[in-house]
């Protein structure tokens, strides 16, 4: 059984849900964060990326990626799919959807956009600091990469400073809406890829009410349960990107310090 605001809720009808993903991945955390605001009480199977289950293969055949939700028997993926059934099966708490129907559209294309360019402008800053010292120019490889970053958070910085998302204490209006899931919800990665690589991306300065909507995101006990901690982000990405511990990128990586027993951060974080 789990709880939210006094309401206690099974899986509906005391079935069981299970929810398989990865440790580190922000599209399983989504998944995580949305059962726990809704009280729904699930059963957590980690799965190894690089020897996937059968269980895996089976329910998700056409992927093959995480996470899958599975209730009454029933395998649902892709994380923003399984939101909107989580939203529609368990819907006496906490709503992640507005009723408006274009509000609805709203949510759907800034999702679109935090999956189709936000997620994978961060992504491309992982894969290019594994190349600094590779080769002539993987310096402005990396460099652009970051640019196209600031360029996707400018985009959404001027939504909540102008547009739809103004004035909102969180992107789904006075609580956290399948929005902040979608973009939250691969900030983690964010935090330690700055660590690492010794650069501010989320800056305060340049990004005021994006950097202080993640920070009260970020500070929902939803999302503190739910967060790898920040020692094991640290690890694997300075494993994977060929980064010492020294606050900056390394002039001499080793990409083969990538092992496959591990998944990839630029799998986890997108
Ligand atoms: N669009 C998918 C992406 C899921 C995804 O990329 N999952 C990664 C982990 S973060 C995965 O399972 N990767 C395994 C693989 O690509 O083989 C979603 O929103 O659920």
């Amino acid at each position: 059984m789990g709880s939210s605001d006094g309401v206690v809720v099974v899986g509906g009808g005391g079935e069981v849900v299970k929810l398989l993903g990865s440790w580190g991945s922000s599209y399983t955390q989504r998944v995580q964060v949305a059962l726990k605001l809704k009280g729904v009480e699930y059963e957590y199977v980690e799965e190894e990326l690089s020897n996937k289950s059968t269980t895996l293969l089976v329910y998700n055949p056409v992927y093959k990626k995480v996470p899958i939700l599975l209730h009454r028997q029933n395998p649902v993926a892709e994380s923003i799919v399984i939101l909107q059934y989580i939203d529609e099966t368990w819907t006496h708490t906490h709503p992640l959807m507005p009723l408006d129907p274009y509000e609805r559209a709203l949510v759907r294309f800034w999702s679109h956009f935090a999956d189709d360019k936000l997620g994978p402008s961060v992504g491309a800053v992982f894969q290019s600091m594994a190349s600094i010292g590779i080769g002539e120019g993987s310096e402005d490889v990396f460099g652009a990469a970051v640019e196209e970053v600031r360029r996707n958070l400018r985009v959404v910085e001027e939504e909540m400073e102008k547009g739809w998302l103004r004035g909102r204490r969180f992107l789904g209006g006075d609580s956290v809406g399948i929005l902040d899931l979608v973009i939250g919800c691969g900030s983690h990665w964010i935090w330690a890829l700055e660590e690492v690589a010794g650069l501010s991306l989320v800056d305060q300065t340049t990004f005021p009410r994006f950097h202080s909507w993640l920070r009260d995101l970020e500070q929902l006990p939803e999302f503190t349960q739910t967060i790898p901690p920040a020692d094991q982000l640290l690890h694997m990405l300075r494993g994977q990107t060929g980064t010492s511990s020294s606050p900056s990128p390394s002039p001499s990586p080793s990409p083969s310090s990538t092992t496959d027993e591990q998944p990839r951060p630029v799998d986890l974080m997108n």
